[in-house]
Parts: C-alpha cells; structure tokens; sequence
C-alpha cells in the first residue's frame, strides 16, 4: 500500500514537471523558471534569473534574497549609463497586482557575490526569496549553459553580462 501511494506519487510529480521547466507557487505569487548561467569555476560572482508573477489583488515586493551558494547577494538592475551598461543595487522590487517582474540578462537580476561553489552547467543551488507579504519562498536555481531552451528571449548575444564592477 505504502510502496503504491510512493509509486504514483513518483508518477504524478513526474507528469508534472515538464524537463526543465520548474515552477513555484506560494499564495498569489507564481515563480517560474530559476536559473543561473554556468560561469568558469574561477569566477566568483554570477547572477539568478526568474520570473515572478503576481495573480492577487494588492502589489508585492521582493525584499531580498538569499542563497547559501553565495556569501552576499543583492538584487541588481542593468541601467544605461553614459552609453554603458551598468549594474545597479535596488533596495526592493514592486510586482504590481496581476503583474509580472522578469528577472533575466541585461535586466533585473540576483546577484550573487563571494560564490561558495562553482556554477557549473547542470547543477542547482537553493535560493530564498523574502516577499513583505508572502513571506519566503525558496526555489532551486538551475545552472544552464545559457539558459537557451529559455522561452523567447531575444538577447542571444555574446557580452555575457561579465558582472566585473566594483564594490
Ligand atoms: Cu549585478
């Protein structure tokens, strides 16, 4: 009986989860797709992506978050700046009810500092997510090559984002 109920657990959560495709729920708050992009094993920053959508009525915000792949994160913003890209803290991100944030290269994005383990293609790595109403939310981030089965994102070029400012 027991062996059965974990057989079609195993089933169901197998049917579920689409390869590569992970989503969260959490109240209002729908979380798709954490991922990383894969970085040289010397490097020591790197960046989490996701989208996070909010079907509730009332706005929330994104107040941090937190991995224990990292020894600091920040949430970060990409400005144009003088004609460069540049990297910018945000104390918070607001998702507006029924909107969606999308976290991706070139925009909005984790940053992780002072990486406690390599980003390498086809690991994972838990990340905490502190909403001021929803609470926390942890998700597992996929490390991906360049996040490529990704759905229609635009910016396949080659710039990489290389995450070498200065704090
Ligand atoms: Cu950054």
């Amino acid at each position: 009986m027991r062996q059965l109920l974990a057989a079609a657990l195993a089933t169901t959560a197998l049917l579920s989860q689409p390869l590569l495709a992970h989503e969260y729920e959490h109240g209002d708050l729908h979380i798709d797709h954490p991922w990383s992009r894969a970085m040289p094993s010397v490097a020591t920053t790197g960046a989490a992506y996701l989208i996070i959508r909010n079907s509730g009525d009332s706005a929330d915000t994104l107040l941090s978050a937190s991995t224990p792949a990292a020894g600091h994160t920040e949430l970060h913003e990409h400005v144009h700046e003088d004609g460069l890209m540049k990297m910018r803290e945000l104390p918070e991100v607001e998702i507006a009810a029924g909107e969606q944030v999308e976290f991706k290269p070139g925009g909005y994005h984790v940053m992780l500092f002072n990486l406690q383990q390599p980003l390498d293609a086809g690991t994972e790595f838990p990340l905490t997510l502190t909403f001021a109403n929803a609470g926390e939310i942890e998700v597992n981030v996929h490390v991906e090559d360049n996040g490529g089965e990704h759905h229609g994102h635009g910016d396949h070029d080659d710039h990489h984002d290389s995450h070498d400012h200065h704090h």
